[in-house]
């Protein structure tokens, strides 16, 4: 039976694009912090979406459960194939179509990177405002599947907000294709944002039409260090107040920005902050203008650094960017990673209580935390720990859940927060998904393990 399948795939897509050798699917079976690895019997790379719609018709006749794949950066091990499983990966589906200038709009391959779609409508004269560290490899495709968020959300939104249709194949094999773009389209279910946030769950995302912002003439970045974390976190409402051109609110901590300048063999901008916020402004005119006096007016700045020309802008937010590579490297084993929002009045508190909770359970561990401050929204890293021991995992979950916070603010739930889906959705909810997974996937073809806990 398995031989018959992976004829038949390759008969779809070409015996080339059939990759089963151990050593050549391991890219596709580990996730990128190297936590997790699965075991699959092929990875298949359709070239198109009527490929692609085959491959998925032959897995199900089959029985054979199908894994989508774009980039496979996920954080959450939502792209690490179940025992058995086919991995589609998309990477294949990478056209990038022309931007409509009337609308706004462009068209592009679920496999079309980040960068690439960022590229096209900035050539264009336009921008895609979603926007992660990860943008190179990162894929449309997966980036809707996780309805990633990334720098830009405290002005532009989740990546949901930027998707105005998507084509997919669903786990009959059957295609839905809702590419014209539309704005004010009201015929029913909104099957695209559906698709938005379900981790390869309900159907292969093949396209998507997106909608772009109009690019920005000038930025500005500002580093700026505090005296501790609740100065910091004091800023963050005044400056979201008071920066009508607010693209993007970061906070890191000294830590992180030390580990960061060791690993690129650079001087931290300066000594001395124990909480630093990256702050950028984009728009027209004088950006400076608007935002000198309110920087001025914070409380607790031990030192600021502020670019307005591109390299340097770019320099300012390596100190942020590069925390996932660096942390990454840190240790023998890879980090456990949890991705939090706690309501921002609860911020500095659970910045504290984190600390104390993890240097209770695991002393010897290291804890990172950064994050999109404008957003609540913090990443907790705790290197040191064995990859399967969960102890600490667990109690910062609940500790988030206590705190009225998300167990998952952007990156998902994948396999690795499934077991704490129910600290934030109800029964009824869980119930909710489970029908509507039913109801499109009865077989359970796609991606079983992945975000929808089992029936009862
Ligand atoms: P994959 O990792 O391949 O897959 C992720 C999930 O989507 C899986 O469940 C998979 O089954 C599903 N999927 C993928 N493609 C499809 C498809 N075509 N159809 C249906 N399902 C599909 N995330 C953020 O939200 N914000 C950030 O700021 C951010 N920064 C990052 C920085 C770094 C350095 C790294 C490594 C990751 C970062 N991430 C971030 C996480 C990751 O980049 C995002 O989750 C991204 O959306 C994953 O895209 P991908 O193409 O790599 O998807
Ligand atoms: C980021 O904001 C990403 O850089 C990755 O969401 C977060 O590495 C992480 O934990
Ligand atoms: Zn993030």
């Amino acid at each position: 039976m398995a031989d018959d399948l992976l004829a038949a795939l390759a008969e779809v897509v070409g015996a080339t694009h059939v990759l089963t050798d151990e050593g050549t699917t391991l890219p596709f079976r580990t996730d990128w912090t190297g936590r997790w690895t699965g075991e699959c019997r092929a990875v298949v790379r359709p070239g198109s979406t009527a490929e692609a719609a085959a491959v998925v018709r032959a897995c199900a006749a089959a029985g054979v459960p199908v894994v989508p794949q774009g980039g496979n950066t996920g954080l959450v091990a939502g792209s690490v194939p179940a025992v058995g499983s086919v991995v589609v990966s998309t990477r294949r589906l990478d056209a990038v179509g022309e931007v409509d200038d009337s609308t706004g709009q462009i068209t592009a391959g679920a496999g079309a990177t980040l960068a690439a779609v960022q590229a096209a409508a900035a050539a264009a004269g336009w921008r895609y405002a979603v926007d992660l560290a990860a943008r190179d490899t990162a894929t449309v495709g997966g980036t809707i599947a996780t309805n990633a968020g990334g720098h830009h959300v405290v002005r532009h939104g989740m990546t949901r907000r930027h998707v105005v249709g998507v084509e997919a194949v669903l786990p009959d094999g059957s295609v839905i294709s809702h590419l014209g773009g539309l704005v004010k389209d009201n015929t029913g279910y909104d099957l695209a944002g559906l698709l938005c946030g379900s981790e390869g769950t309900l159907g292969v995302i093949t396209a998507a039409r997106l909608a772009l912002v109009p690019a920005v003439e000038q930025r500005a970045v500002a580093l700026v260090g505090f005296t501790g974390t609740a100065a910091a976190v004091a800023a963050i409402g005044p400056l979201r107040r008071r920066l009508p051109a607010l693209e993007a609110l970061e906070l890191v901590f000294a830590d992180g920005v030390a580990a960061v300048g060791e690993a690129r063999g650079a001087r931290p901008p300066f000594d001395g902050a124990a909480a630093l916020l990256l702050v950028e402004v984009a728009g027209s005119g004088d950006l400076l203008e608007g935002l000198a006096p309110v920087l001025a007016d914070l409380d607790g700045v031990v030192d600021t650094a502020v670019a307005t020309d591109g390299p340097r802008c770019e320099e300012l937010w390596r100190w942020r960017d590069d925390h996932t590579d660096v942390i990454n490297q840190v240790g023998d084993t890879p980090p456990h990673k949890l991705d939090v929002t706690v309501p921002l009045d609860r911020l500095g508190r659970f910045v504290e209580e984190v600390r104390a909770l993890v240097a209770d359970l695991a002393p010897a561990a290291r804890l990172w935390l950064f994050g999109h401050a404008g957003d609540g929204n913090l990443h907790v890293n705790v290197t040191g720990l064995a990859p399967d021991d969960e102890t600490v995992d667990r109690a910062v979950v609940e500790l988030v859940a206590g705190s009225g916070g998300s167990i998952s603010a952007e990156h998902g739930i994948g396999r690795a927060k499934r077991p704490w889906l129910h600290l934030n959705r109800t029964p009824e909810e869980i119930a909710a998904f489970r029908s509507i997974k039913d109801a499109l996937d009865p077989a359970g073809i796609l991606n079983p393990g992945v975000l929808v806990p089992e029936r009862r």
